[in-house]
């Protein structure tokens, strides 16, 4: 579906299922991850294709009328339109996507800039320890900084050379390697840096609060 970013999140089977999954601990192998020995985390399996997974809505943004609001506990919040995020130090990044629905992708290419430079731009005060993406189409996720901050993390406007395509977030997303991929936020709009956590889309609907494929941390911990 085509939207521009104001419509509800729909109430979709897909979403009914995947909190479902959540209660019934789907997928859960209890086996232990060897990530130097073993590519591929406990539970997954490798796919070839990329699948498109999200709320089934792809918001329309065109690099005219995009902006990126780097916002909240900053020494320099901004907003960027697309010739300053192209300004920025450019990066190439190859890793592997893990999908808490158990799919893995091996060898992405992403090309943009890393969150380590995005925060060298805006400077985090010492009080900044969280970090909340926000996207157009009302998707949000949460991540502690230094996992936001980690190595291969980057805000990717380019997949294998060519603009990400609007199904896989274009212009641009996040793309956080170490953990499950519903923590890449994409059609990215608002990076917002906090000094207390606040779990994310997913995060409040029984999933995990951190999410690393290495541990299986997909669900929350049951009450
Ligand atoms: N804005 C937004 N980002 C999102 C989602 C979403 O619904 N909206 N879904 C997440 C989930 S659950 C996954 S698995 C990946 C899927 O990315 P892909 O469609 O490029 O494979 O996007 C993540 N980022
Ligand atoms: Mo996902």
């Amino acid at each position: 579906m085509a939207s521009d970013g104001d419509e509800p999140i729909p109430d979709s089977k897909l979403t009914r299922t995947k909190e479902r999954w959540a209660r019934e601990g789907r997928f859960l192998t209890g086996r232990d991850a060897r990530p130097d020995a073993d590519r591929l985390p406990p539970g997954q399996h490798l796919v070839r294709d990329w699948p498109v997974l999200d709320l089934g809505l792809h918001p329309t943004v065109s690099q005219e009328r995009w902006r990126l609001h780097l916002t909240g506990a900053v020494d320099n919040p901004q907003i960027w339109d697309w010739a300053r995020f192209m300004d920025q130090p450019q990066t190439q990044a190859r890793s592997d996507i893990h999908c808490v629905t158990t799919w893995s992708r091996y060898d992405n290419d992403w090309q943009g800039m890393t969150t380590a430079d995005l925060l060298v731009a805006v400077s985090p005060r010492a009080e900044a320890r969280f970090v909340v993406l926000h996207s157009h189409d009302g998707y949000t996720t949460n991540l502690m900084l230094e996992d936001f901050a980690a190595e291969g993390a980057i805000l990717a406007h380019s997949w294998s050379g060519k603009p990400l395509s609007q199904e896989h977030g274009g212009p641009a997303r996040l793309v956080v390697p170490h953990l499950y991929f519903w923590k890449s936020a994409k059609w990215i709009e608002r990076i917002e840096f906090r000094t207390a956590d606040d779990p994310g889309f997913w995060e409040v609907r029984g999933y995990h609060n951190r999410g690393d494929p290495w541990n299986e941390e997909r669900y929350s911990e049951p009450e």
